[in-house]
């Protein structure tokens, strides 16, 4: 006799109770797996997007040494939306169902990615900063109750920290170097701090999402305790680098173990992730224009695949 959805629902929650993992073939709740595509999709679509605005700078690299790094980078970034993209596929989508929302401005990136690059400093305050705080978030993904999911996330994490640690070598070279190239740092550190704290999402309080992410282990900490993470390690990092973080709330306390630190502007954040961001627009634009152009690889790719399938079963291709 078939399972009733009580029971099935009953495997699920002592699944993810005894932090187990769920897989593709389990039965699992339509909302779980609703949140999750949410989620996984607006990953991968936040790394393809990624790539735009150090893309930006590949062309302007001051040196053949830099251009070889910051296109492996940008060349990483593809790729993890590949595995997202292949992680959500395990969830009953299809990549190109995604990529038509991305493009038709249903579904949401990062809000980082909104925000210009203007110098070449930003290219290392974007490893340090950007990735750093991706990898505050998204370590504790490794161990996320969806198992191709967490899977994806260790081998993302792992080159997240070699895109950390390129972008803080690339700033103790500049800080080390001119007073012109130590004024850029710190501009960059500039533009760049509050963003980097809103990449963690909206304040608790204001978070629709955490509560039930938590509880299915989706997420495994709050969006507050993951920003306080994140500052707690980048404040010496910035003082090892000789950079002032812009925030004069900024300091240690005692008490608590941890930096008290400033408000992010709210209005701000909810104005880049509805869309009136500085360079939303032009990602988007950007985006699809790639994705039209890209039309020709896509089909030569299904009439390679369709070649194949009809010489292995011996059919003739229509
Ligand atoms: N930007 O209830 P909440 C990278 C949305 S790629 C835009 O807290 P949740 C890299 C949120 O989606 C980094 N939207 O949501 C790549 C929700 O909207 P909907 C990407 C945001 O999901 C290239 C609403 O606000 N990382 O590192 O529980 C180069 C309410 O929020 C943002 C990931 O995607 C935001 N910052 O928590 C370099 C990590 N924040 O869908 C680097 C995976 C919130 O209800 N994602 N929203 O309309 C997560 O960990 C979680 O989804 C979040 C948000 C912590 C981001």
């Amino acid at each position: 006799m078939a399972a009733t959805e009580q029971e099935l629902s009953a495997v699920f929650e002592q699944t993810i109770a005894a932090d187990q993992r769920i897989e593709p073939r389990d039965w699992m709740p339509e909302a779980y797996r609703r949140t999750l595509i949410r989620q996984i999709a607006q990953h991968a679509h936040s790394e393809i997007i990624g790539m735009q605005p150090e893309g930006n700078w590949i062309l302007r690299a001051p040196s053949l040494r830099r251009k070889a790094i910051l296109l492996a980078k940008v060349q990483d970034e593809a790729g993890h939306g590949m595995y997202l993209y292949a992680a959500a596929e395990t969830l009953g989508v299809d990549r190109a169902e995604l990529t038509e929302k991305l493009i038709a401005n249903k579904q949401k990136y990062s809000s980082i990615f909104n925000y210009p690059t203007l110098s070449y400093a930003d290219v290392g305050v974007i490893g340090w900063l950007v990735d750093g705080a991706a990898i505050c978030n998204q370590v504790p993904l490794c161990r996320c109750s969806y198992g191709p999911y967490a899977r994806a996330m260790i081998r993302i994490c792992k080159e997240e920290s070699f895109h950390q640690r390129q972008g803080y070598e690339l700033l103790l070279a500049m800080v080390n170097g001119t007073e012109a190239q130590r004024e850029m740092v710190q501009e960059s550190t500039n533009r760049f701090w509050w963003p980097s704290l809103m990449m963690f999402g909206p304040p608790d309080g204001d978070s629709p999402n955490t509560r039930q992410s938590m509880a299915w282990r989706i997420k495994r900490h709050t969006n507050d305790e993951l920003r306080q993470r994140f500052v707690d390690m980048t404040v010496p990092q910035s003082e090892a680098l000789g950079v002032t973080l812009p925030d004069p709330d900024l300091r240690w306390n005692e008490e608590r173990g941890h930096y008290d630190f400033g408000e992010p502007d709210w209005d701000e954040f909810k104005a880049v992730i509805s869309g009136s961001g500085p360079c939303n627009a032009q990602r988007l634009a950007h985006r699809r224009r790639a994705h039209e152009n890209g039309a020709w690889v896509r089909e030569a790719a299904r009439a390679y695949a369709e070649k194949q399938t009809a010489k292995r079963t011996g059919r003739v291709a229509a």
